[in-house]
C-alpha cells in the first residue's frame, strides 16, 4: 500500500493518521501539480492533489475516507461508527465547511502566496474572512470547554480533523488568541508525535 503525500493541509491529516494508527503504508512524496508530473498523476487521482492511497489496481483519495480505511485496516474505532456515526459525519461536515475553510484563507494568503507563488497576501481577502473565523473559532472553543475531546470523550479521527489548520495557524497568522480551549486542545494533539510530527523521517 502507498500513501502519496506533499507536507500540505490535508496530506499532513491523513500521514498523520497512518503513523497513528501504525497503518501497513510506504509513503511516497508527491507533487502532483508540477507540471511535469500532473499527467501522470492524474492516473490515481483525476483532481491531481493529495493525499491518494494506492492498494493494488485501486486508488482512493480524498483524506477523510483514507482515513476510514486506514482505521478499519487497523481494525480499531479511531472513526466512531455504529450510533456515534452521525458525530463523525458532523464534526468533519463542520470543520470542512466552516472552520477549516476560514483557516485556509489565511494559510493560502500568509503562507501559499509568499513562499509558492512569490506574491504577497491580499488584506482585503483575510479581512473579509475574519468575521467567519472567530464566528465559528468560538463555537469549538465554547464546545471545547467542557469537553477534552470531540466525541465520546477519547480521541477519535474527528480531532485530528478538525484541527487540520492548527498546526499552521502562527505562520499562518490565524487569529487563534484568547481561544484557549482551541489552544488546550491543540495542545493536547501536540502531545501525540505521529500529529506533531508526521513527517518525521519522511522528508
Ligand atoms: N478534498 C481533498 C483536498 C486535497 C487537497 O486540496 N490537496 C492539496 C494539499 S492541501 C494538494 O494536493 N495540493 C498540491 C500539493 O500539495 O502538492 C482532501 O480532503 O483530501
Amino acid at each position: 500500500m502507498k500513501l502519496y503525500f506533499s507536507t500540505n493541509l490535508n496530506p499532513r491529516v491523513a500521514v498523520a493518521v497512518a503513523r497513528y494508527l501504525g497503518s501497513p503504508v510506504e509513503f511516497v512524496r508527491a507533487s502532483p501539480r508540477d507540471p511535469r508530473f500532473e499527467d501522470s498523476f492524474r492516473l490515481i487521482n483525476p483532481n491531481a492533489l493529495v493525499p491518494v492511497l494506492v492498494e493494488g489496481d485501486s486508488a482512493l483519495w480524498e483524506t477523510d475516507a483514507i482515513a476510514c480505511r486506514l482505521s478499519g485496516i487497523a481494525g480499531v474505532d479511531f472513526w466512531p461508527t455504529g450510533a456515534l456515526l452521525p458525530e463523525t459525519v458532523k464534526w468533519l461536515s463542520w470543520s470542512r465547511s466552516h472552520l477549516t475553510a476560514a483557516g485556509e484563507v489565511y494559510y493560502f494568503e500568509n503562507i501559499v502566496k509568499p513562499k509558492y507563488l512569490a506574491a504577497l497576501p491580499d488584506q482585503r481577502v483575510i479581512e473579509a474572512i475574519e468575521e467567519d473565523f472567530h464566528r465559528y473559532a468560538k463555537v469549538l472553543d465554547d464546545i471545547l470547554g467542557s469537553r477534552r475531546w470531540l466525541i465520546d470523550d477519547r480521541l477519535t479521527y474527528a480531532d485530528f480533523r478538525a484541527a487540520t489548520i492548527m498546526p499552521f495557524a502562527q505562520e499562518a497568522r490565524m487569529p487563534v488568541e484568547g481561544y484557549n480551549n482551541i489552544l488546550e486542545w491543540a495542545g493536547r494533539l501536540d502531545d501525540i508525535e505521529a500529529w506533531r510530527a508526521p513527517f518525521s523521517g519522511l522528508i
